[in-house]
């Protein structure tokens, strides 16, 4: 069973991640158990003060140090000592695929989510936390960033997918983009299914897909090709898509500073 535990002011953002569809059924089957602990459990002011107005002046409010540490220190309770303990923020290294993967391969998470226009600084260092953003865009809190690791994380551990899905993620297009899928019917509103597909040559449906994968990350997706050294066969079926849909036009413009 692999722990994690959320600190958050809004549990209610975080679980229906916890409830339905992949991470739900893992939780049920006992893979995952997601616990929640609030920072205003505590505090014991008549108002339950979780945040207080930034030194210095200026817009919002900061969550106070207090309620935040102790909230930490009770969610890490029962979670092995080696746990990774993150807090969801926007400056943050950003989450990627390899990050998840080194989370998944750990013992157990603990997540931070702040709120208001921050937590007051001190609480990363005292308590040892990484701060992990999901992406560049502005959220409102680290809630819905934390649904997101949670996901990713979960999907990842043993047992959690099906036998189907976890060859997948060892298939011959890991590090490419989806091939597109189809299903039934053959024609709908003038547009056919890709005649490979209906044929039943499974060598041929491969490639095909292959070409697919490779072509649509060239044209959407370079830099992961850059990461990537094409086989034999790879730059065949890549520059046999490149031949039949032209260069030019479809390609991510430069990236400028
Ligand atoms: C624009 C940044 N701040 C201006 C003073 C305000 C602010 C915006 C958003 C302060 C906190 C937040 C809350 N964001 C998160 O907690 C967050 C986040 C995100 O906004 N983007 C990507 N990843 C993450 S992880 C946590």
């Amino acid at each position: 069973m692999y722990p994690i535990r959320v600190v958050s002011l809004l549990p209610e953002l975080v679980e229906p991640v916890t409830r339905s569809g992949v991470v739900g059924r893992a939780c049920e089957r006992g893979l995952i158990d997601v616990r929640h602990v609030s920072p205003r459990d505590f505090v014991s002011d008549t108002h339950r003060t979780v945040d207080d107005r930034p030194y210095g002046g200026g817009a919002g409010m900061v969550l106070k140090y207090e309620p935040l540490r102790d909230a930490v220190r009770s969610a890490r309770d029962g979670l092995p000592s080696a746990s990774r303990a993150f807090l969801l923020s926007a400056q943050g290294r950003i989450l990627d695929q390899g990050l998840v993967e080194e989370i998944a391969a750990g013992q157990g998470l603990l997540l931070v989510a702040g709120r208001y226009e921050g937590v007051d600084e001190r609480i990363i260092e005292h308590e040892g936390l990484e701060e992990l953003s999901v992406g560049e865009y502005v959220l409102s809190g680290g809630e819905l960033a934390a649904a997101v690791v949670i996901d990713a994380v979960a999907r990842l551990l043993p047992g959690v997918l099906g036998h189907e899905d976890s060859a997948r993620q060892e298939s011959f297009t890991t590090g490419l983009l989806d091939y597109p899928q189809y299903t039934r019917p053959e024609r709908i509103d003038g547009l056919d299914v890709p005649k490979v597909l209906l044929e039943g040559h499974h060598e041929a449906i491969r490639r095909w897909r292959v070409k697919q994968a490779l072509g649509r990350t060239w044209q959407r997706r370079p830099s992961l090709l850059e990461a990537r050294t094409l086989t034999a066969e790879e730059r065949a079926l890549l520059e046999e898509f490149i031949a039949e849909h032209g260069p030019g036009t479809e390609r991510e413009p430069p990236v400028s500073d």
